[in-house]
C-alpha cells in the first residue's frame, strides 16, 4: 500500500508504465528530468517577489516578445534538466527560435517542444503561470535528427501535460490512456496525485476569450460571443466571461469545470496567437484525452500538419458540446457566405 495512501508522479508512472509501452523506462527518465526542472522553477516562481528576477531581461525571443528574466531562467533549466536526461535528441523552445539538438544525444527516440513559462506576462503581477511540453517520437531514431523530425501532427505526440505555478503547484498530463492530476506537497516535495481520471464536462458556462479583439474577430465567432450573453435558462445562459490571458490558467479552470476557450483569427493575428506546436498540440492531446474537443475552426487541431516550427493557428478548445456550437456558427455563416 503507498505511504499514507499517497500515490507519488513517480509511483505512478511506474505503474502506467506498461500501459504507455516505455520499454527501458526512457519516457519515465524523461518525466522525472520535467518533475525536477518544474521543481526548480517553482521554487524561482515563488521568490520572485523577494530578488531581482522580475522585469525584463530585454532580450527579444523569436515572437518579438521582451524576453522577462523569469522566462530565461526557466528556458535555461528545462533545457539543462531534459540535456542531461540524456533520452532528448532535440529540444523546441518557444524561447529559441531554432530547435535545440541536444549534443551527444544524436541517437535518441525523443523530441520535447515547450513552452517554459507561459502566461508570462502575468509574472509581475502575481497571476498563475505555467510550463507546457509535448513529446514525440522520432521517425528513425538512425539518423541524425532534422527539423522535419520536429514537424509532426499533434496526434502523434506520445505525452502532453503542463505544470501550474498557481495558488498551488499541479502538474497535469495524458500519455493517451487518460488524464492525471498531480499536487505538489511542498514539504516532501513530491508532486502526489491528487486529480485522477480527469474528464471535462460536456457542457459549461464560462467562455473564455480576449474580447478586445473582437470587432476583427471573423463574423461567425462575433455571432458566437453575442450567442453566449443571450439570456436564455435552459442553457444557462447568459455564460460567464472569465479570462486570465494566461493559457494554462484559463484551461486548467475549463478543464475541470467545463467551458471553450477561443483565440480566434483578428486582424493583427490572421492565425491566431498561440502556437501550435508548444501552446495548441499539447492542450487538444489533453482536452480530448479528457474527453472534449480542440479545433481549428477549419480541422482538428491534432491533425494540423505543421509547417513552421512557432507557427501560429487559430483555436477553440474545451467542453465538447461548447466547441461544437462554435463551429455550428462557424459552419452556418460560411453557407450564407457562400
Ligand atoms: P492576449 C500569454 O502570452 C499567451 O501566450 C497565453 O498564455 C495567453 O492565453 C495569451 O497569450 C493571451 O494573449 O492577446 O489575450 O493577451
Amino acid at each position: 500500500m503507498p505511504y499514507n495512501g499517497l500515490i507519488t508522479l513517480e509511483q505512478f508512472i511506474v505503474d502506467q508504465q506498461s500501459l504507455y509501452k516505455d520499454a527501458g523506462g526512457s519516457l519515465s527518465k524523461i518525466f522525472r528530468s520535467l518533475e525536477l526542472a518544474a521543481k526548480m522553477v517553482n521554487r524561482d516562481v515563488r521568490k520572485a517577489g523577494l530578488v531581482d528576477i522580475l522585469g525584463n531581461q530585454g532580450s527579444i525571443n523569436v515572437q518579438g516578445e521582451e524576453q522577462k528574466k523569469l522566462d530565461v531562467i526557466a528556458n535555461d533549466i528545462f533545457l539543462q534538466t531534459l540535456s542531461r536526461s540524456g533520452e532528448v535528441s532535440v529540444i523546441i523552445s518557444e524561447e529559441n527560435d531554432d530547435p535545440y539538438f541536444v549534443p551527444g544525444c544524436e541517437n535518441e527516440k525523443y523530441i520535447v517542444a515547450i513552452d517554459p513559462l507561459d502566461g508570462s506576462s502575468n509574472i509581475d503581477v502575481n497571476a498563475s503561470i505555467g510550463t507546457i511540453f509535448s513529446i514525440y517520437r522520432r521517425p528513425n531514431a538512425q539518423k541524425d535528427p532534422t527539423l522535419e523530425d520536429c514537424l509532426q501532427k499533434g496526434k502523434h505526440q506520445v505525452a502532453a501535460g503542463y505544470f501550474i505555478y498557481g495558488s498551488s503547484t499541479m502538474l497535469v498530463y495524458t500519455t493517451g490512456v487518460g488524464v492525471n492530476g498531480f499536487t505538489l506537497d511542498d514539504n516532501i516535495q513530491e508532486f502526489c496525485l491528487s486529480h485522477p481520471n480527469i474528464e471535462i464536462p460536456e457542457e459549461g458556462k464560462v467562455y473564455s476569450v480576449n474580447e478586445g479583439n473582437s470587432d476583427t474577430f471573423p463574423v461567425a465567432y462575433q455571432r458566437y460571443l453575442a450567442y453566449c450573453k443571450e439570456k436564455d435558462k435552459a442553457s444557462h445562459r447568459p455564460y460567464s466571461a472569465r479570462y486570465i490571458g494566461s493559457l494554462i490558467a484559463d484551461f486548467h479552470r475549463n478543464l475541470l469545470k467545463g467551458g471553450v476557450f477561443l483565440y480566434p483569427p483578428t486582424q493583427s493575428a490572421p492565425n491566431g496567437k498561440l502556437r501550435l506546436m508548444y501552446e495548441c498540440n499539447p492542450m487538444a492531446f489533453l482536452v480530448e484525452q479528457a474527453g472534449g474537443s480542440a479545433h481549428s475552426g477549419s480541422e482538428r487541431i491534432l491533425q494540423v500538419a505543421p509547417t513552421e516550427l512557432h507557427q501560429r493557428v487559430p483555436v477553440i478548445m474545451g467542453s465538447k458540446n461548447m466547441v461544437n456550437k462554435v463551429l455550428e456558427f462557424i459552419a452556418e455563416t460560411s453557407l450564407q457566405d457562400a
